[in-house]
């Protein structure tokens, strides 16, 4: 393990971004995808998770969706001190914190944070594939669902992203990767594009960031990152904050 302190020499009310992946709600209760114990040793990626599957055979896709938020809904399911911390990240640097997440949960929103660009989409929304419309609903949807808006029938899907789709808000998280002076990634594998490659957009078009992993054991991508440091997010997470923070003081 690489550690140093990254933090330091970041410049006050400099620009940062921020990852996260299913690693920092894990100590929350939701399952992770990639872990031994995760959501994809349990199903096939290929059977609930694809837009081509979504095609072919609505009524698993969404029978899996269905099955989620249930257990979603009947779980305690709080944020975490490594979520609490985010929070604290956005309201006190004294600059820009982009917060970007690849979870679905509201975690964050519910840790504190006041805006987070959900790239894979978010729970509590639904959206009709012949309009567009985006709606809130926890309701379960079935193929026999009717857009409000529309009027279709058998279109509605949880807006998130499955594979093969284009995640949310590229644009904008480009643009932070690029104006960026520190980039963090925490609680994700590094194996699922387009996330996993922001670490070398950062490296590219921003070549003087401060990068620095967060994780549970080393990502895929580990070894592109100028720091890392290995725990679980309650832990590593308040106490990196603790110490970026008190150097912008
Ligand atoms: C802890 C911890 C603790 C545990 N504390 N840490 C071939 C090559 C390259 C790319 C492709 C390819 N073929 C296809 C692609 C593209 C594809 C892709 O990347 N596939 C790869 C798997 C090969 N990607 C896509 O299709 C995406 N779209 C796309 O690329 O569009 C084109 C495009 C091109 C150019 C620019 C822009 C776009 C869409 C991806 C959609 C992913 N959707 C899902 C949704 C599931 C449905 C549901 O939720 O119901 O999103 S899949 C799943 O994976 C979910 C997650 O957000 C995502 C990432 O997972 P994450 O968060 O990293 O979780 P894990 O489980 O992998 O890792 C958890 C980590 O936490 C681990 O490291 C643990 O150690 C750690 N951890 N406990 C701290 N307590």
């Amino acid at each position: 393990m690489r550690t140093g302190d990254e933090a330091n020499g970041l410049r006050r009310g400099g620009t940062i971004v921020v990852l996260t992946g299913a690693g920092i709600s894990k100590e929350s209760g939701i399952d992770t995808f990639r872990d031994a114990d995760g959501l994809w040793s349990k199903v096939n990626v290929e059977d609930v998770a694809t837009i081509e599957r979504w095609h072919r055979d609505k009524k698993t896709v969404l029978d899996f969706s269905n099955e989620r938020r249930a257990a979603f809904r009947s779980a305690n399911i709080v944020p975490n001190a490594a979520h609490h911390a985010l929070g604290r990240l956005q309201r006190e640097w004294p600059g820009e914190v982009a917060l970007v997440t690849q979870n679905i949960d509201l975690l964050h929103e519910a840790g504190g944070a006041s805006r987070v660009m959900h790239m894979h989409g978010r729970g509590g929304l639904v959206r009709c594939m012949a309009c567009g419309t985006v709606r809130e609903s926890d309701a379960d949807l079935f193929t026999h669902s009717r857009c409000a808006d529309c009027g279709a029938i058998g279109e509605l899907r949880p807006h998130i992203v499955w594979f093969g789709e284009m995640p949310l808000y590229m644009d904008e998280i480009t643009a932070a990767l690029e104006r960026c002076d520190l980039f963090v990634s925490i609680g994700t594998s590094g194996t699922v594009y387009p996330a996993a490659g922001f670490i070398q957009i950062v490296r590219r078009r921003r070549p003087s960031a401060r990068t620095i992993e967060l994780n549970l054991e080393p990502s895929d991508g580990h070894s592109l990152f100028g720091e890392t440091i290995y725990g679980p997010a309650t832990e590593i997470v308040p106490a990196f904050v603790e110490r970026l923070l008190s150097t912008a003081a």
